[in-house]
């Protein structure tokens, strides 16, 4: 990579945020939009239009890259911690409940380290605990868990006021009530929560001495039926219902925390040229684009960039007309082979597929779950999960190409299981491989809620570009636009 030598190391760490979600080249144009006015008091002193505006001359999207400067900023008017993402950055989930109700069990257990101390005597944790982590689909959470609220005395009024604060900073609350005890006290933290309009989740946790707490913990439930506050049932020691509880935290998510990259208007710059290949063969529908591609074009022209679409046997020719190669070339996954063969290697080329890899998905969960393909064995399970409920034409990509790319790619007879639409198996543990298509019809959250799935049962995924190109020993090729993704 062409790594522009720069001024001063407040510009190497600009430049380190701002690639995090584009290509350098349009790093380098943000930066030069600065001028010569890049200092962290100068930012400070620029106004939010501003600020986002120069970021945007560069292709990118405004507010996140803006708010990552300014948040960046704020970092650097304190410590700098180069090697972190910001606190303030972070989804801050605050864990409220009584003492010794298990929210630092619950806490552990979220994260599978021994983060808090736990015991059996109420008042444990006295200072807030910060957990700074990663959580599948979220992206970096820091974890705050608290002490219990109902403490008592002097020293107590000193930890609930500490508590108290940790309710400003929250954007996720999880309120924890053990056993099926739910009074005044409960409704009082979901009140707070409430009022500061802080989505919430609430754990019963202790489930596994249900038995004698089933019937409470069944009116408690009915009690929060009239309001849109989920519940899951835990049990932290066991581990039971955790993975619910990420899942129900992955949904009350502020939308914010969920926002995807652009499909692809951060890969060129405004007037650039993206080329896009798209094959009319049997199993293109009549007289209209599929979905992926015509939100791609559209991308494209929401980014002010111009967009060239072309069939693979006109493209050699539509490149030559062109007077400056293309900013980046995409294709349809099943004719890579043929469009790599004709676009110069300099040009960025990848699919549709993995351009929705990375919009819908985790790119580099895909990237990474694509390498368990050289594991698979005679008879491992495959299962193939085609967002929508198209009738099969001819060689129809799922049931017929992907199954017979890999069994080339591995020489060994395997078996394929396919679900459609929002049909998501409870138990994963029969499967070696999933492999997801592009998913233009699902949301991102349930794309990322399957990742999340897959990577608590262990089982690899992985995306239909991602995984074509890989069978087809191309995958670099089509990572190029993502040089920090390539294998
Ligand atoms: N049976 C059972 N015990 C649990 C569970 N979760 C936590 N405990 C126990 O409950 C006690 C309190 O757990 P903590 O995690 O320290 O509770 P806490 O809410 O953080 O308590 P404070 O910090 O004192 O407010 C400990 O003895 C845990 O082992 C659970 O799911 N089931
Ligand atoms: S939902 Fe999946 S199978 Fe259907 S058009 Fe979109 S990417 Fe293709
Ligand atoms: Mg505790």
């Amino acid at each position: 990579m062409h790594w522009r030598p720069a001024k001063t190391p407040y510009e190497v760490i600009v430049g380190a945020i701002l690639t995090q979600d584009t290509a350098w080249g349009n790093v380098e144009k943000a930066i030069a939009n600065f001028g010569g006015n890049l200092a962290p008091e100068s930012i400070a002193a620029m106004p939010m239009e501003k600020l986002t505006e120069a970021v945007r001359k560069a292709g990118k999207q405004a507010s996140p890259a803006g708010a990552r400067l300014v948040e960046f900023d704020v970092l650097t008017s304190g410590e700098i911690a180069m090697k972190d993402t910001p606190k303030g950055m972070r989804l801050q989930i605050g864990i409220f409940g009584r003492r010794n109700v298990g929210k630092s069990s619950l806490l552990n257990a979220l994260t599978r380290q021994q983060v808090s101390i736990v015991s059996d005597v109420p008042g444990t944790t006295t200072d807030p605990v910060e957990k700074p982590m990663e959580l599948l689909p979220l992206g970096p959470v820091l974890f705050i868990d608290t002490a219990g609220l109902d403490d008592v005395g002097a020293l107590g009024e000193m930890r609930a006021e500490k508590t108290r604060q940790v309710f400003e900073r929250t954007d996720l609350g999880v309120l924890v009530a053990a056993g099926g005890e739910w009074g005044e006290f409960e409704d009082l933290i979901l009140a707070e929560l409430d009022k500061r309009k802080t989505p919430a989740v609430v754990a019963f946790n202790k489930a596994d001495l249900a038995p004698s707490a089933g019937d409470a913990f069944a009116s408690v439930e009915q009690r929060l039926k009239g309001r849109a506050t989920p519940s899951v049932r835990t049990a932290a020691l066991r581990g039971d219902g955790v993975l619910a509880l990420k899942e129900a935290l992955v949904r009350a998510a502020p939308e914010e925390f969920m926002e995807a990259p652009p499909i692809i208007g951060d890969l060129m710059s405004p007037g650039e040229v993206a080329v896009m290949v798209i094959p009319i063969d049997l199993e293109a529908p009549r007289g209209r684009l599929i979905l992926p591609q015509v939100q791609t074009i559209r991308d494209v022209l929401d980014h002010d960039s111009c967009v060239m679409a072309v069939k693979e046997r006109e493209l050699r020719d539509a490149l030559d007309k062109l007077k400056a190669p293309p900013a980046i070339v995409v294709t349809d996954s099943q004719v890579f082979l043929r469009v790599a063969g004709d676009v110069p290697d300099h040009v960025p080329l990848t699919s549709f597929s993995i351009l929705f890899a990375r919009l819908k998905g985790d790119l580099r969960e895909f990237v990474a779950g694509v390498r368990s393909i050289d594991g698979l064995k005679p008879g491992s399970k495959v299962l193939v999960l085609e967002s929508c409920a198209h009738h099969p034409i001819g060689e129809d990509i799922g049931r017929v190409k992907i199954p017979r790319w890999l069994r080339q790619y591995t020489g060994v007879e395997l078996e394929f299981v396919h679900r459609q639409g929002h049909d998501f198996p409870d138990d994963l543990g029969a499967y070696q491989l999933v492999v997801h298509c592009g998913a233009c019809m699902l949301n991102r959250r349930e794309v990322m809620s399957r990742i999340l799935r897959c990577r608590e049962a262990g089982v690899p995924i992985t995306n239909y570009g991602v995984a074509i190109t890989y069978s087809l020993g191309v995958l670099d090729r089509a990572l190029s636009p993502f040089p920090g993704f390539q294998m």
